[in-house]
């Protein structure tokens, strides 16, 4: 009988928009993970591309509500973290703290920048706060423009693989075991994102093709689809393949209806039988 598995993950809930636990939830499910999922937020809507947004802050709600649990089943085999409001990474230090287990692995996703830009309402301060929360993580899964901010490189959209291997090198002192990076473009008509192993400096890559949009929360689906399948067993380049294509997958078909508005997101409830798929071939 296959072993249950129970992940923790903490971001906003932002209702329209597809990205966070929005997308996180349906995804981890999809895996045949529980996922308990905790809202640091609730948003309207995302704050990327749309012009306003309502804001409901739930820090001083978060520790109520994960030691509510004290008394009853709270074993996670994954903690992963998403967008989070800098106020908040203190609360979700603790939080690590009383979850983390010998076999708990916590994955950051430091979720605070995208094309060389942070999203709106963070500052500096914000990468010197997150970097505290990822010396506490076993694996971080930044895209280019946070891994830039990260290490204090210059972020370019086309950096060379010698350029990328230095970044991932200052990364690595934050004494994380994995580093799952995203957003490369080594080739122009490809879209590349890499698992680097910290211990022996491996790294395994997959690619798929580039589409000239910038489609709204497919870091969050990446990152969730990477994880649930990773935690399912499955090795390093096979989750980076396969959520590879399943984005791929929800782009196409998000394309196939007409012209997109890549606030929305993608259509990824149309490619959800990718994941299902690797993990059937996978038994
Ligand atoms: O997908 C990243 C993300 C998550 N949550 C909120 C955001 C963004 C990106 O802008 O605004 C609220």
């Amino acid at each position: 009988m296959k072993k249950e598995l129970r992940l923790l993950t903490i971001q906003d809930y932002s209702c329209l928009g597809r990205c966070s636990l929005t997308v996180a939830l349906p995804v981890i499910s999809t895996c045949q993970i529980e996922c308990v999922g905790v809202p640091s937020a609730i948003l309207s809507n995302h704050t990327a591309g749309f012009s306003s947004w309502t804001y409901v802050d739930l820090k001083d709600e978060l520790l109520k509500i994960v030691t509510k649990w004290d008394d009853y089943k709270n074993h996670f085999d994954a903690i992963y973290t998403g967008y989070l409001p800098t106020n908040q990474i203190d609360v979700i230090k603790q939080i690590f703290l009383k979850f983390k287990d010998e076999d708990t692995l916590i994955y950051v996703d430091p979720c605070f920048a995208d094309y060389g830009k942070m999203y709106a309402g963070f500052d500096k301060s914000h990468i010197e706060k997150m970097k505290e929360l990822i010396r506490m993580s076993d694996v971080i899964l930044p895209n280019l423009s946070e891994a830039c901010f990260l290490s204090d490189a210059t972020y370019k959209e086309d950096l060379s693989l010698d350029e990328i291997l230095s970044i991932l090198d200052k990364l690595s002192s934050f004494g994380v075991k994995k580093i799952v990076l995203s957003g490369l473009r080594f080739q122009k008509d490809k879209l590349t994102s890499l698992v680097y192993d910290t211990k022996n400096k491996h790294y395994v890559l997959a690619s798929t093709p580039f589409y000239p949009y910038r489609f709204h929360g497919t870091g969050d689906l990446f990152a969730s689809s990477y994880i649930a399948l990773v935690s399912n067993g499955l090795d390093d380049l096979s989750a980076l393949e396969t959520s590879q294509r399943f984005i791929d997958l929800a782009i196409r078909k998000t394309l196939e209806v007409g012209e997109p508005n890549i606030c929305y997101g993608v259509n990824f409830e149309m490619a959800l039988n990718v994941l299902i798929d690797a993990l059937k071939e996978r038994k």
